[in-house]
């Protein structure tokens, strides 16, 4: 896809920290088309005949990143279908969110490469603490196979080591919206709003 003919964003940020909760903010204000990476690894894991389920299980429960041909396909697959059916939201160009994706430089690369390239970052930043409580609580009913103590552990070192340089590497090229995601729902995305505001968006 040309970055003339779709509007990519991708909204990062550590385990818990408030991705799933505020793409559904974006969508509703601002005509996003939400694509979670780790929704679509879920579905994927789960559907009949997929010769990738275990390995996905496997990598989500150990908190590691799926190899990226599996992510990559589904992602952009997803986003064909959207604009192939005519259902995406009304903005033109049409908008993406991206939620949870690129973690791993090589992917970041691979992905606007053969894709597209993304026009900003949102970035949700928030400390351990906050995310292992966050997501222990929501643990109790969730059912995610990676919302316990020792899957939570292994997802904040990946994204410490791994996934930040993605984000490091973004910020050089001046793409970066960061937002403090320590406070409540309500006031996280007031943030959002307020930078996006600042980025014309
Ligand atoms: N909550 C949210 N905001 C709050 C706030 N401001 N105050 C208080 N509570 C708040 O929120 C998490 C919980 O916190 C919820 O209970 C919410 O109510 C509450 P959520 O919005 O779900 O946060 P999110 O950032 O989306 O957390 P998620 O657990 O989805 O983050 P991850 O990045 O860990 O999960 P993801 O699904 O993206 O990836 C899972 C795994 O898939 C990865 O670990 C990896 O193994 C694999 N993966 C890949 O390999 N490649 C990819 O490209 C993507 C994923
Ligand atoms: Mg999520």
């Amino acid at each position: 896809f040309s970055s003339d003919d779709v509007t990519v964003v991708f909204f990062l940020g550590g385990p818990g920290a408030g991705k799933g909760t505020q793409s559904a903010n974006l969508v509703r204000d601002y005509g996003f088309n939400h694509l979670s990476a780790g929704d679509l690894l879920r579905a994927e894991q789960t559907r009949e005949g997929s010769q990738y389920g275990e390995m996905i299980r496997e990598y989500i429960r150990e908190g590691k990143i799926v190899p990226m041909e599996v992510t990559v396909t589904l992602l952009s697959n997803a986003m064909a279908e959207i604009l192939e059916q005519g259902t995406s939201k009304s903005t033109n160009p049409p908008r993406f969110l991206i939620d949870g994706f690129p973690r791993q430089l090589d992917q970041a690369h691979f992905f606007e490469a053969s894709v597209c390239v993304s026009k900003l970052v949102l970035f949700l930043e928030c400390p351990e603490e906050v995310l292992q409580a966050r997501l222990l609580k929501r643990g109790e009913t969730s059912g995610r196979e990676d919302d316990n103590a020792a899957s939570i552990k292994k997802r904040f070192t990946t994204f410490l080591q791994t996934s930040m340089p993605v984000v490091d590497e973004f910020e050089k090229q001046g793409k970066v919206i960061s937002v403090s995601a320590t406070g409540s729902i309500d006031e996280v995305y007031e943030l959002i709003k307020e930078k996006l505001q600042e980025k014309g968006i």
